[in-house]
């Protein structure tokens, strides 16, 4: 009973002193709610998910953000083979993954971890490649989503 009218003279309150009272909300809700990754540079989208997809010999997405502990699993989704190899010496995985297939990896540490496939990409993170950020550790250079890096895969001439 009493919350309804309190609800009421809140409602007759924005009605008439409505700038003041928005103000006041989004104030009230901005603070606590970061998860610290706000450097957005060059536009490259970090995700909050455990599930890549290899799809079009590239990972989908590029750049992911996990909690300490956490599995990621990449999914297979071309009908050839990919491998999840480690391009950072922080971790040690060599996976090779066939169409439909899966593999998984629990990060227990925080970090920066650079994952490519070996047929398909670089250990210098050309081509198929990804960054896992694990925990309380910000991705700092996020990877482009396209090709249009400065890296067109002559390495190997
Ligand atoms: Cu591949």
């Amino acid at each position: 009973m009493i919350s309804m009218i309190r609800r009421r003279a809140f409602l007759g309150a924005a009605a008439t002193g409505g700038l003041a009272l928005v103000a006041g909300c989004t104030g009230g809700s901005n603070p606590g709610g970061g998860s610290g990754n706000g450097n957005g540079n060059g536009g490259a989208a970090i995700e909050e998910t455990s599930s890549v997809s290899m799809t079009g010999s590239q990972f989908d997405p590029r750049n992911i953000h996990v909690d300490t502990g956490a599995t990621v699993t990449w999914t297979n989704d071309d009908g050839f083979d990919h491998t999840v190899t480690s391009a950072s010496d922080n971790w040690d995985k060599d996976s090779s993954v066939a169409g439909g297939e899966e593999t998984t990896h629990t990060f227990e540490e925080s970090g920066v971890y650079d994952v490519y496939c070996t047929i398909h990409g670089g250990s210098d993170l050309s081509g198929m490649s990804m960054k896992v950020g694990v925990g309380d550790t910000a991705i700092e250079s996020p990877l482009g989503g396209g090709s249009s890096g400065d890296d067109d895969g002559g390495g190997m001439y």
